[in-house]
């Protein structure tokens, strides 16, 4: 009898609970599959005044910024004497955008775009500590009124991974006092050119230099330490909420669109009905996405494993500390259990993958808004777009995010915005000139920009939207 007893507890432990739990694992967290074959990606609708743009940053496309952080780390080896960044390829020149802005603006406004995201260089701005260069704010100044006069809106990008040597050395996003000097930083550049440009981003996916930096190890300081990720990710969502307390006050702060920068990964359990591939799904979840959203919902951060409470903060101003979020999607990532590693990504195998090998996932663009949508915020993609060097997705990929887009906001997600990445091929961090996300393909030794056959989708959505408005 006690044998029966056993066996039915060890039944109802080992069996019974865990799979009535995934079952509502997967009621409560469904994953979207539509069916492309009957679905019409012509059939979208966006809002007028919709910003249609493309998105780059400094470091990737600019050239000669010698003076970071990624410049010092494209010309570092790690432990086994190999090149940081995979192709050996430092940045060097990029796309010379420094020079031939005009040129590339010139392509924004014959893809017919109304808008163009751009990140300032910090360490060309400040290359000393305290130290500001005014021949390179003048660089920005007039590189938006290029843009106000072609009809472009400018959204500016305050920091995008990368940090002067000097606020490096001093340890920067690492500790909290460290802050001020971004602070300061963000109110030079802001009085300088509030009166020209609306929409400001913070910080561009503290979720990824965090981990990148000091998880992952591939990006610099090249660090391998799960509570420091935390305690930087912390430092940097705690910058945001002071960048934008500061701006706020100063003249043009009522004025201006603010807000925060944050990548959104989709992570799904390789296999719905296995428990274990559920509990490293939804850890990744929690500490990748919901430790910043309920940061800046609630004020209240929390990043923690399984077991391991690793970082706590408040900030009572956080809840209110963005007047849009931005959105950076690419990548859903389907996560298997592994005893030896803790867990791996894997792709389906009916998976389309991008070069970055990201599966091609527009229904994960549809689940990103309607999650975000429940910060009550406006919301607009700062970036969304696909590695493709032979250009056989890229129309693909183009017609049915946009899709998606479309459907999210049918259903009432209040959408302001759309940025593709990129405006033409550039510098992709680890991973080098490798990565072709332009629109534009660019000729590294001509520096010549040619628009690429699968960019034609979204000259065409573009004129379709403004069609239908
Ligand atoms: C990022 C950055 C961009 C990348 C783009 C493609 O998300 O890493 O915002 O700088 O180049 O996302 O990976």
């Amino acid at each position: 009898m006690l044998d029966w007893i056993l066996f039915f507890i060890v039944l109802w432990i080992v069996v019974v609970i865990p799979g009535l739990f995934v079952i509502w694992l997967n009621r409560r967290y469904p994953e979207e599959q539509w069916d492309w074959e009957w679905t019409d990606t012509t059939e979208v609708k966006f809002p007028e005044n919709f910003l249609w743009g493309v998105a780059t940053s400094a470091h990737q496309v600019e050239g000669d910024c010698t003076n970071n952080n990624w410049w010092a780390w494209e010309h570092a080896k790690n432990s086994r004497g190999a090149p940081r960044i995979k192709t050996g390829e430092i940045s060097g020149n990029a796309c010379e955008h420094w020079t031939r802005y005009q040129k590339d603006i010139a392509c924004v406004v014959e893809l017919g775009c109304n808008a163009y995201r751009f990140s300032i260089e910090w360490s060309k701005i400040e290359p000393m500590e305290n130290q500001f260069d005014q021949a390179a704010l003048t660089h920005y100044k007039t590189l938006i009124r290029e843009l106000r006069q072609q009809g472009i809106e400018p959204m500016v990008t305050l920091h995008h991974f990368t940090n002067p040597l000097w606020f490096e050395k001093l340890g920067a996003f690492e500790k909290k006092k460290n802050i001020h000097y971004f602070v300061r930083f963000a109110e030079k550049v802001f009085d300088e050119l509030q009166d020209q440009v609306t929409y400001w981003c913070t910080i561009n996916e503290p979720s990824v230099y965090a981990t990148m930096g000091y998880f992952r190890g591939e990006f610099p300081p090249g660090k391998r330490n799960i509570r420091k990720t935390g305690v930087v990710l912390r430092n940097l969502l705690e910058a945001h909420v002071q960048v934008y307390t500061a701006l706020k006050k100063r003249p043009g702060g009522k004025e201006a669109k603010i807000g925060l920068v944050k990548n959104l990964t989709q992570f799904d359990p390789i296999h719905r009905n296995f428990l274990l591939d559920w509990i490293v799904a939804r850890t990744l979840h929690k500490a990748f996405n919901t430790a910043v959203f309920q940061f800046l919902k609630t004020g209240r951060f929390r990043f923690s494993l399984p077991g391991l409470n690793l970082v706590r903060h408040y900030n009572g101003h956080a809840a209110r500390s963005n007047d849009f979020i931005g959105l950076n999607y690419y990548s859903h990532f389907n996560v298997k259990f592994s005893i030896r590693r803790g867990f791996v990504f894997q792709l389906h195998k009916d998976d389309v993958a991008t070069d970055m090998g990201y599966a091609m996932y527009p229904e994960g663009m549809y689940r990103a808004l309607h999650e975000l949508n429940g910060l009550g915020l406006p919301i607009i993609i700062t970036e969304n777009g696909i590695a493709d060097k032979r250009d056989d997705r890229r129309f693909l990929f183009i017609r049915t995010y946009l899709y998606a887009v479309s459907r999210a906001i049918e259903e009432g997600v209040d959408v302001r915005g759309y940025f593709y990445w990129s405006l033409m091929d550039n510098f992709e961090w680890a991973e080098g000139y490798a990565m072709k996300f332009g629109l534009y393909a660019v000729n590294f030794e001509t520096q010549e920009r040619t628009l690429r056959t699968g960019s034609e989708a979204y000259r065409m959505s573009i004129r379709e939207a403004a069609r239908e408005a």
